[in-house]
């Protein structure tokens, strides 16, 4: 198939998911032509069925604010005219399902039925999409889409109770590359960064208030005192420095590393001994994954889809949000006692299986063409 992937082209788990999904795809044949206004981050290497349409926006003085949308919108009819695409997957709510419903409509009127689907990510919904000055296109535009997927049951469930959708939603789960993330001996590393055995807590994330990384140090705050343990946070955004004076303001500036963005997470995660993700709000949570996938049990809060992938005493421990307490108590539990531990970094690596992009790109290909012919034969008949 010919097919468009309209996405955030950033690190956020939403980017990530489109671009691992373009690449698998474009390994099995299909072509991909990832549509956005900068290379995703994660599109690393070359491939003769990639390609990239980069969307560039005019100025022009009258604009306070650059129309992307337009530009978006005119960039995929472009596309799918003289790619002749047979298909666009468009991944996070906002604007990228309005601006396909502008694009299809437009398509129409040159005798083009695009089949359009939509994943819903997470904040699209909860966050951002549940705004009033975003909700009443939200809602229309996924009731406009051809086919609704989004990333974990709870997601689904929250999208049916916040919006007015009479489209069928399918739930397809984040998935996880294991050619990518799987365990593998990097003990000279974390020699080299622990030299005196302390035991390595991880947190990954985009640092924005959702994710409540200020529980991530007040319970390294509790595990430290009991355990020699350094704390590593990996990303950047708008906590970033409130979280540094908070390290200081605590007197731990040295157990805690802000690493930044980082290209090789798999390298972190494989001299981690704990991930830990204390989210407001999380539809799936692929950072938790990826931590499994490399044998790293969970400390998580039980928000959104979070309980669908951090299964309690098996991959690690579940507590309401913002309980840091239990979190610490749960985090010391794992850390002191070695059977507890192999066990759920065994239950976390078996459990990360049921993700394996094996089981989870057939459903998009099946997805696809079930949507695809489902539109096409409609144009037919009519
Ligand atoms: O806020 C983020 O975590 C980024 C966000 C995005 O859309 O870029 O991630 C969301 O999508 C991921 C991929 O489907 C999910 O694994 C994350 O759980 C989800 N984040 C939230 O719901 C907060």
């Amino acid at each position: 198939m010919k097919i468009g992937i309209v996405c955030y082209p950033t690190f956020g788990g939403s980017g990530v998911v489109a671009t691992e999904l373009g690449k698998a795809l474009a390994k099995k044949g299909h072509s991909i032509h990832f549509i956005t206004y900068k290379r995703p981050a994660r599109l690393d290497f070359f491939s003769e069925n990639i390609y990239f349409h980069e969307v560039s926006t005019a100025e022009y003085p009258l604009f306070e604010y650059s129309p992307y949308d337009t530009a978006l919108a005119s960039k995929m009819v472009d596309v799918v005219l003289y790619e002749n695409l047979d298909l666009l997957h468009v991944h996070y709510a906002i604007p990228h399902a309005s601006v396909a419903f502008l694009a299809k409509s437009i398509l129409k009127t040159k005798g083009i039925e695009l089949p359009v689907i939509t994943t819903l990510h997470g904040t699209d919904i909860t966050l951002v999409g549940n705004d009033p000055s975003f909700s009443p296109v939200v809602e229309f535009s996924i009731n406009s889409s051809d086919g609704v997927t989004a990333v974990s049951h709870q997601l689904k469930e929250q999208t049916l109770l916040s919006f007015d959708i009479h489209n069928e939603i399918k739930v397809i789960y984040n998935f996880i590359d294991f050619s990518r993330f799987r365990k593998t001996n990097k003990n000279h590393f974390k020699l080299a960064i622990a030299p005196n055995g302390e035991k390595i807590i991880t947190h990954v994330s985009n640092f924005r208030k959702v994710k409540r990384i200020e529980d991530v140090i007040r319970v390294f705050e509790k595990v430290n005192r009991k355990i020699k343990s350094k704390l590593f946070l990996i990303g950047d955004g708008p906590e970033r420095k409130r979280m540094e004076r908070l390290c200081r303001e605590i007197g731990l500036c040295s157990e805690i590393r802000f690493m930044g963005k980082q290209q090789a997470v798999e390298d972190l995660l494989n001299i981690s001994d704990l991930f830990i993700i204390p989210s407001e709000n999380e539809s799936f949570g692929l950072s938790a994954l990826e931590a499994m996938a490399c044998e790293v049990p969970v400390i998580s809060s039980n928000a959104g889809g979070l309980p669908e992938v951090n299964i309690q005493g098996v991959t690690g421990y579940l507590s309401d949000v913002g309980d840091v307490e239990d979190m610490a108590a749960n985090a010391i539990k794992i850390l002191s006692d070695e059977v507890l531990h192999e066990k759920l970094k065994k239950g976390a690596y078996e459990t990360s299986l049921k993700f394996h992009i094996d089981h989870i790109l057939p459903q998009y290909e099946q997805y696809y063409n079930k949507v695809h012919t489902r539109v096409t034969s409609q144009n037919v008949i009519a």
